[in-house]
Protein backbone atom coordinates (compact mmCIF):
# COMPACT_ATOMS: atom_id res chain seq x y z
CA UNK A 1 0.00 0.00 0.00
CA UNK A 2 1.20 3.31 -0.98
CA UNK A 3 1.98 5.99 2.08
CA UNK A 4 -0.13 8.37 0.15
CA UNK A 5 -3.17 5.41 0.09
CA UNK A 6 -2.28 4.50 3.62
CA UNK A 7 -2.47 7.90 4.90
CA UNK A 8 -6.07 8.24 3.49
CA UNK A 9 -6.87 4.60 4.63
CA UNK A 10 -5.91 5.85 8.38
CA UNK A 11 -8.24 9.30 8.40
CA UNK A 12 -11.43 6.92 6.80
CA UNK A 13 -11.14 4.44 9.33
CA UNK A 14 -10.27 7.66 12.18
CA UNK A 15 -13.12 9.77 10.92
CA UNK A 16 -15.50 6.58 10.34
CA UNK A 17 -14.95 5.35 14.07
CA UNK A 18 -15.43 9.38 15.80
CA UNK A 19 -18.81 9.33 13.55
CA UNK A 20 -20.37 6.28 14.53
CA UNK A 21 -18.73 6.61 18.01
CA UNK A 22 -21.08 10.17 18.46
CA UNK A 23 -24.16 8.58 16.26
CA UNK A 24 -23.87 5.54 18.90
CA UNK A 25 -23.81 7.16 21.76
CA UNK A 26 -27.08 9.46 20.58
CA UNK A 27 -29.28 6.65 19.56
CA UNK A 28 -28.89 5.01 23.13
CA UNK A 29 -30.55 6.38 26.32
CA UNK A 30 -28.69 8.78 28.26
CA UNK A 31 -27.05 6.87 31.60
CA UNK A 32 -29.27 8.11 34.60
CA UNK A 33 -32.85 6.78 32.14
CA UNK A 34 -34.71 5.09 34.32
CA UNK A 35 -34.45 1.80 35.14
CA UNK A 36 -30.62 2.72 35.47
CA UNK A 37 -29.05 -0.86 35.37
CA UNK A 38 -30.29 -2.12 31.85
CA UNK A 39 -29.28 2.00 30.63
CA UNK A 40 -26.18 1.33 31.87
CA UNK A 41 -25.68 -1.89 30.67
CA UNK A 42 -26.99 -1.25 26.89
CA UNK A 43 -24.19 1.39 27.18
CA UNK A 44 -21.21 -0.44 28.65
CA UNK A 45 -19.99 -2.69 25.15
CA UNK A 46 -21.73 -0.88 22.69
CA UNK A 47 -19.66 2.16 23.56
CA UNK A 48 -16.66 0.88 24.98
CA UNK A 49 -14.27 1.74 22.28
CA UNK A 50 -14.23 -1.25 19.22
CA UNK A 51 -12.66 -0.76 15.44
CA UNK A 52 -16.47 -0.22 14.26
CA UNK A 53 -14.97 -2.10 10.90
CA UNK A 54 -18.54 -3.03 10.15
CA UNK A 55 -19.76 0.40 10.42
CA UNK A 56 -17.41 1.58 8.45
CA UNK A 57 -17.69 -1.58 5.88
CA UNK A 58 -21.60 0.14 5.64
CA UNK A 59 -20.12 3.64 4.72
CA UNK A 60 -17.45 2.70 2.61
CA UNK A 61 -19.97 0.23 0.64
CA UNK A 62 -22.26 3.45 0.38
CA UNK A 63 -19.27 5.49 -0.70
CA UNK A 64 -18.59 3.34 -3.51
CA UNK A 65 -21.57 3.39 -4.72
CA UNK A 66 -22.15 7.21 -4.84
CA UNK A 67 -24.19 7.33 -2.02
CA UNK A 68 -25.25 9.29 0.49
CA UNK A 69 -23.25 9.31 4.28
CA UNK A 70 -26.04 10.13 5.94
CA UNK A 71 -28.61 7.54 4.38
CA UNK A 72 -26.07 5.11 5.37
CA UNK A 73 -25.13 6.20 9.14
CA UNK A 74 -28.51 4.51 10.65
CA UNK A 75 -27.65 1.34 8.89
CA UNK A 76 -23.73 1.25 9.93
CA UNK A 77 -25.50 1.71 13.87
CA UNK A 78 -27.29 -1.10 13.46
CA UNK A 79 -24.91 -3.42 12.21
CA UNK A 80 -22.72 -2.26 15.06
CA UNK A 81 -25.53 -2.50 17.58
CA UNK A 82 -25.96 -6.03 16.29
CA UNK A 83 -21.70 -6.74 17.11
CA UNK A 84 -22.00 -5.73 20.50
CA UNK A 85 -25.14 -7.64 20.73
CA UNK A 86 -23.23 -10.74 19.82
CA UNK A 87 -20.21 -10.22 21.41
CA UNK A 88 -22.37 -9.78 25.12
CA UNK A 89 -23.45 -13.28 24.40
CA UNK A 90 -20.74 -14.78 22.52
CA UNK A 91 -19.02 -13.56 26.36
CA UNK A 92 -21.59 -15.51 28.29
CA UNK A 93 -20.23 -17.96 30.78
CA UNK A 94 -22.59 -20.82 28.82
CA UNK A 95 -21.01 -19.49 25.49
CA UNK A 96 -17.44 -18.69 25.49
CA UNK A 97 -17.00 -17.99 29.01
CA UNK A 98 -14.84 -14.95 28.54
CA UNK A 99 -13.46 -12.02 31.04
CA UNK A 100 -12.21 -9.11 29.17
CA UNK A 101 -13.59 -7.16 26.32
CA UNK A 102 -12.77 -4.41 24.31
CA UNK A 103 -10.44 -4.02 27.08
CA UNK A 104 -12.58 -4.47 29.98
CA UNK A 105 -14.24 -6.71 32.35
CA UNK A 106 -16.74 -8.52 30.20
CA UNK A 107 -20.57 -6.98 30.44
CA UNK A 108 -22.28 -9.60 32.72
CA UNK A 109 -19.02 -9.21 35.04
CA UNK A 110 -20.19 -6.02 35.86
CA UNK A 111 -24.03 -5.95 35.54
CA UNK A 112 -24.66 -10.08 36.00
CA UNK A 113 -26.00 -12.03 33.45
CA UNK A 114 -29.53 -11.35 33.49
CA UNK A 115 -28.69 -7.53 32.87
CA UNK A 116 -25.83 -8.38 29.98
CA UNK A 117 -28.51 -11.03 27.79
CA UNK A 118 -31.12 -8.30 28.61
CA UNK A 119 -29.36 -5.45 27.19
CA UNK A 120 -28.04 -7.66 24.20
CA UNK A 121 -31.70 -8.25 23.39
CA UNK A 122 -32.41 -4.41 23.66
CA UNK A 123 -29.65 -3.42 21.47
CA UNK A 124 -31.05 -6.13 18.32
CA UNK A 125 -34.37 -4.10 19.41
CA UNK A 126 -33.31 -1.17 18.56
CA UNK A 127 -31.12 -1.99 15.30
CA UNK A 128 -34.26 -2.94 14.07
CA UNK A 129 -35.54 0.31 15.18
CA UNK A 130 -32.72 1.69 13.33
CA UNK A 131 -33.72 0.40 10.04
CA UNK A 132 -37.03 1.28 10.54
CA UNK A 133 -36.66 4.67 11.76
CA UNK A 134 -34.64 5.87 8.54
CA UNK A 135 -36.26 7.90 6.63
CA UNK A 136 -33.54 9.02 4.23
CA UNK A 137 -34.40 5.67 2.31
CA UNK A 138 -37.57 4.39 0.62
CA UNK A 139 -39.91 2.10 1.92
CA UNK A 140 -38.68 -0.71 -0.23
CA UNK A 141 -34.74 -0.39 0.85
CA UNK A 142 -35.64 -0.07 4.84
CA UNK A 143 -38.06 -3.31 3.90
CA UNK A 144 -34.80 -5.11 2.57
CA UNK A 145 -32.34 -3.35 4.95
CA UNK A 146 -34.18 -5.13 7.87
CA UNK A 147 -34.53 -8.88 6.10
CA UNK A 148 -30.33 -8.74 4.98
CA UNK A 149 -30.01 -7.66 8.79
CA UNK A 150 -32.54 -10.39 9.55
CA UNK A 151 -30.55 -13.01 7.63
CA UNK A 152 -27.00 -11.90 9.08
CA UNK A 153 -28.25 -12.39 12.73
CA UNK A 154 -30.28 -15.65 12.19
CA UNK A 155 -29.88 -19.70 12.06
CA UNK A 156 -28.12 -19.15 8.44
CA UNK A 157 -25.95 -16.15 10.05
CA UNK A 158 -24.32 -15.28 13.07
CA UNK A 159 -26.22 -17.80 15.14
CA UNK A 160 -26.14 -20.56 12.92
CA UNK A 161 -22.43 -20.70 13.00
CA UNK A 162 -22.24 -19.54 16.98
CA UNK A 163 -24.29 -23.07 17.64
CA UNK A 164 -22.06 -25.13 14.80
CA UNK A 165 -18.89 -24.06 16.97
CA UNK A 166 -20.38 -24.55 20.67
CA UNK A 167 -21.50 -28.09 19.52
CA UNK A 168 -18.28 -29.02 18.10
CA UNK A 169 -16.11 -27.55 21.53
CA UNK A 170 -13.57 -30.16 22.43
CA UNK A 171 -13.91 -32.14 18.91
CA UNK A 172 -12.06 -32.28 16.20
CA UNK A 173 -12.89 -29.86 12.53
CA UNK A 174 -11.55 -29.95 9.21
CA UNK A 175 -11.10 -26.96 7.33
CA UNK A 176 -14.65 -27.38 5.93
CA UNK A 177 -16.40 -27.30 9.25
CA UNK A 178 -14.04 -24.61 10.47
CA UNK A 179 -14.73 -22.38 7.47
CA UNK A 180 -18.58 -22.96 8.20
CA UNK A 181 -18.49 -21.47 11.54
CA UNK A 182 -16.48 -18.18 10.95
CA UNK A 183 -17.99 -17.82 7.19
CA UNK A 184 -21.27 -17.12 9.87
CA UNK A 185 -20.14 -16.28 13.47
CA UNK A 186 -18.15 -13.56 11.08
CA UNK A 187 -18.55 -13.32 7.60
CA UNK A 188 -22.10 -13.11 7.95
CA UNK A 189 -22.38 -9.24 9.21
CA UNK A 190 -19.58 -7.95 7.29
CA UNK A 191 -21.70 -9.53 4.61
CA UNK A 192 -24.65 -7.49 5.64
CA UNK A 193 -22.96 -4.96 6.08
CA UNK A 194 -21.67 -4.21 2.40
CA UNK A 195 -24.99 -5.24 1.54
CA UNK A 196 -26.88 -1.93 3.71
CA UNK A 197 -24.36 0.17 2.35
CA UNK A 198 -24.88 -0.14 -0.89
CA UNK A 199 -29.19 -0.33 -0.54
CA UNK A 200 -28.43 2.53 1.44
CA UNK A 201 -27.09 4.05 -1.83
CA UNK A 202 -30.06 3.01 -3.88
CA UNK A 203 -27.18 0.41 -5.75
CA UNK A 204 -27.39 -1.85 -8.63
CA UNK A 205 -28.46 -5.35 -7.22
CA UNK A 206 -24.59 -6.42 -9.13
CA UNK A 207 -23.05 -3.87 -7.30
CA UNK A 208 -24.60 -6.17 -4.00
CA UNK A 209 -23.72 -9.06 -5.00
CA UNK A 210 -19.73 -7.66 -5.73
CA UNK A 211 -19.75 -6.24 -2.31
CA UNK A 212 -21.27 -9.08 -0.68
CA UNK A 213 -18.58 -11.71 -2.15
CA UNK A 214 -15.86 -8.98 -1.23
CA UNK A 215 -17.38 -8.77 2.18
CA UNK A 216 -17.77 -12.49 2.82
CA UNK A 217 -13.77 -13.13 1.56
CA UNK A 218 -12.81 -10.02 4.11
CA UNK A 219 -14.98 -11.28 7.12
CA UNK A 220 -13.40 -15.15 6.93
CA UNK A 221 -9.71 -13.02 6.55
CA UNK A 222 -10.09 -11.21 9.74
CA UNK A 223 -11.19 -14.21 11.58
CA UNK A 224 -8.23 -15.91 10.36
CA UNK A 225 -6.35 -12.71 11.53
CA UNK A 226 -8.07 -13.25 15.08
CA UNK A 227 -7.25 -16.29 14.99
CA UNK A 228 -3.62 -15.70 14.45
CA UNK A 229 -3.73 -12.54 17.35
CA UNK A 230 -5.84 -15.06 19.59
CA UNK A 231 -2.06 -17.05 19.20
CA UNK A 232 0.29 -14.50 19.46
CA UNK A 233 -1.38 -11.47 20.68
CA UNK A 234 -0.98 -9.37 24.08
CA UNK A 235 -4.59 -8.71 25.41
CA UNK A 236 -3.44 -5.61 26.38
CA UNK A 237 -3.40 -4.48 22.65
CA UNK A 238 -6.38 -6.85 21.73
CA UNK A 239 -8.33 -6.01 24.43
CA UNK A 240 -9.43 -9.32 25.05
CA UNK A 241 -8.63 -12.75 26.75
CA UNK A 242 -5.76 -14.47 24.81
CA UNK A 243 -5.77 -18.42 24.61
CA UNK A 244 -9.47 -18.63 25.01
CA UNK A 245 -9.84 -21.07 22.08
CA UNK A 246 -7.53 -23.81 23.76
CA UNK A 247 -10.36 -26.37 23.17
CA UNK A 248 -11.26 -25.38 19.87
CA UNK A 249 -9.96 -26.10 16.55
CA UNK A 250 -8.79 -22.60 15.22
CA UNK A 251 -7.32 -21.78 11.90
CA UNK A 252 -3.92 -21.85 13.55
CA UNK A 253 -3.62 -25.33 14.87
CA UNK A 254 -5.08 -26.92 12.38
CA UNK A 255 -3.26 -25.03 9.17
CA UNK A 256 -0.48 -23.87 11.08
CA UNK A 257 1.18 -20.13 11.32
CA UNK A 258 2.26 -20.10 8.00
CA UNK A 259 -1.35 -21.94 6.85
CA UNK A 260 -3.06 -19.56 8.45
CA UNK A 261 -1.05 -16.95 6.39
CA UNK A 262 -1.38 -18.23 3.40
CA UNK A 263 -5.50 -18.67 4.06
CA UNK A 264 -5.46 -15.04 5.03
CA UNK A 265 -3.93 -13.94 1.41
CA UNK A 266 -5.80 -16.22 -0.99
CA UNK A 267 -9.19 -14.65 0.89
CA UNK A 268 -7.62 -10.93 0.43
CA UNK A 269 -6.77 -11.95 -3.13
CA UNK A 270 -10.07 -13.03 -3.04
CA UNK A 271 -11.48 -9.95 -2.04
CA UNK A 272 -9.67 -7.68 -4.05
CA UNK A 273 -10.76 -9.81 -7.21
CA UNK A 274 -14.35 -8.88 -6.78
CA UNK A 275 -13.43 -5.07 -6.22
CA UNK A 276 -11.93 -4.66 -10.38
CA UNK A 277 -15.45 -3.45 -11.97
CA UNK A 278 -15.11 -0.71 -9.82
CA UNK A 279 -11.84 1.03 -11.03
CA UNK A 280 -10.23 3.19 -9.15
CA UNK A 281 -13.04 4.08 -7.19
CA UNK A 282 -12.35 1.15 -4.90
CA UNK A 283 -8.96 2.15 -3.62
CA UNK A 284 -10.11 3.01 -0.38
CA UNK A 285 -11.81 -0.80 0.23
CA UNK A 286 -8.81 -2.31 -1.25
CA UNK A 287 -6.51 -0.66 1.58
CA UNK A 288 -8.89 -1.98 4.26
CA UNK A 289 -8.52 -5.48 2.84
CA UNK A 290 -4.44 -4.65 3.14
CA UNK A 291 -5.33 -3.35 6.44
CA UNK A 292 -6.83 -6.49 7.11
CA UNK A 293 -4.65 -8.61 5.79
CA UNK A 294 -1.97 -7.03 7.82
CA UNK A 295 -3.63 -6.35 10.87
CA UNK A 296 -1.95 -6.62 14.39
CA UNK A 297 -4.98 -5.83 16.76
C1 LIG B 1 -28.20 -12.75 18.36
C2 LIG B 1 -26.51 -11.05 17.54
C3 LIG B 1 -26.81 -12.42 18.01
C4 LIG B 1 -25.79 -13.31 18.10
C5 LIG B 1 -25.93 -14.67 18.65
C6 LIG B 1 -23.27 -15.08 20.12
C7 LIG B 1 -23.49 -15.24 18.66
C8 LIG B 1 -24.84 -15.59 18.17
C9 LIG B 1 -22.51 -15.14 17.76
C10 LIG B 1 -21.13 -14.77 18.10
C11 LIG B 1 -20.54 -13.96 17.01
C12 LIG B 1 -19.16 -13.48 17.35
C13 LIG B 1 -18.93 -12.77 18.62
C14 LIG B 1 -18.17 -13.68 16.46
C15 LIG B 1 -16.79 -13.21 16.68
C16 LIG B 1 -16.49 -12.18 15.66
C17 LIG B 1 -15.26 -11.39 15.99
C18 LIG B 1 -14.06 -11.68 15.17
C19 LIG B 1 -15.28 -10.47 16.96
C20 LIG B 1 -14.22 -9.49 17.22
O1 LIG B 1 -14.49 -8.41 16.35
P1 LIG B 1 -13.63 -7.08 16.37
O2 LIG B 1 -12.18 -7.44 16.50
O3 LIG B 1 -14.10 -6.42 17.75
O4 LIG B 1 -14.02 -6.25 15.23
P2 LIG B 1 -14.24 -4.88 18.13
O5 LIG B 1 -14.26 -4.90 19.64
O6 LIG B 1 -13.06 -4.14 17.60
O7 LIG B 1 -15.54 -4.42 17.55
Amino acid sequence: MSPEINKQLVAFLEEGRAVLDDQLDRSVPPLGTYPPIIHEALRYTLLLPGKRLRGILVLAACDLVRGKRDAALPFACAVEMVHAASLILDDLPSQDNATLRRGKPVLHKAVGEANATLAAVSLLARAFGLIQGNRLVRDRVRNEAGEVLSRGIGTEGLIGGQVVDLESTGKELDLDGLEFIHSHKTGALFIAAAELGVLAAGGRSRDREALALYAKNLGLAFQITDDLLDYSGDPEVTGKDAGLDRDKTTFVNLCGIDGARQLVDDLINASLGYLLPFGKRSSLLRSLAEHVRRRDR
